[in-house]
């Protein structure tokens, strides 16, 4: 079997913190995959607006008409991104960067940040949204349609991961100080649709301000070793929490141990 990776791409996700791996999957899947995602937006038909109070701050003028779409579990809305979860072209690079063969979904969540005042993200690590003892939960940004810089594309600090778990402000979502760490001095991170940007739970990152006239539509796995374990009760609501999306769980689903 060829390695999904390079021994490079490994060496420098070590080092940074973060990896894009190029045409994960096809324009043309991706291209299905965003009318999945408009679908399932359309349907949901819904007029709540999940962008973070922290972020009116780092959204400057737009503060005030800045607005998201979004899904939680969107495997539970379309078979289309059940066989993705599963997809080895995804779950074995998953596996590389965690180190092992066994890969647990966390949770999933699709977000569409619309044209012109898509909201931003202020700079945050996930740790805090669910903490875990060894610090292997990863984030997988699929990347349904292009998403350059203008169009609020995901930036990081490489290498903050080895700074491990940072204070964070709770008010208005976890997030940083703007002041101590401003989106703007991130590294940006475009993609074009097909790509799959993966980033540790430690490493710092936000995204800005969709500015463009498209929209940014992309979809976002969590996913774990089943051996690493939860340090707090927090975020244990999504559905299909704990499904193997590769290999085995050695614990047998205990849940001390
Ligand atoms: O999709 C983005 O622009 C960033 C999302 C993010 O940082 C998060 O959900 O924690």
């Amino acid at each position: 079997m060829t390695a999904p990776i390079s021994t490079d791409d490994l060496a420098s996700y070590d080092e940074n913190g973060y990896l894009l791996v190029k045409n994960l999957i096809s324009g043309q899947e991706a291209r299905a995959m965003r009318d999945e995602c408009h679908a399932l937006a359309a349907r949901l038909g819904s007029d709540t607006d999940p962008t973070w109070d922290s972020a009116r701050a780092v959204a400057g003028p737009a503060a005030g008409r800045t607005s998201l779409k979004h899904c939680h579990d969107t495997q539970f809305h379309s078979a289309a991104f059940a066989r993705l979860l599963v997809d080895p072209r995804f779950t074995d690079v998953a596996a590389a960067l965690i180190g092992g063969p066994n890969v647990q979904l966390h949770h999933t969540k699709m977000f569409i940040k619309p044209p012109e005042s898509g909201s931003p993200f202020p700079m945050h690590q996930d740790h805090p949204f669910f903490p875990h003892a060894k610090h292997t939960v990863t984030a997988a940004i699929f990347h349904f349609d292009d998403a350059p810089e203008e169009k609020g594309c995901v930036r990081v600090v490489p290498g903050s991961h080895r700074n491990g778990p940072l204070p964070h402000i709770e008010e208005g979502s976890w997030h940083l100080p703007p002041d101590v760490w401003p989106l703007q001095d991130a590294r940006p991170c475009p993609a074009e649709a097909g790509d799959v940007l993966f980033f540790n739970c430690l490493t710092v990152h936000g995204s800005g301000l969709n500015t463009s006239d498209e929209a940014r539509t992309t979809w976002l796995v969590q996913f774990r070793d089943p051996e690493d374990r939860p340090t707090a009760d927090e975020h244990t609501w999504s559905l299909g929490q704990g499904m193997m999306l590769r290999g085995i769980d050695p614990t047998a689903r205990r849940t001390e141990g």
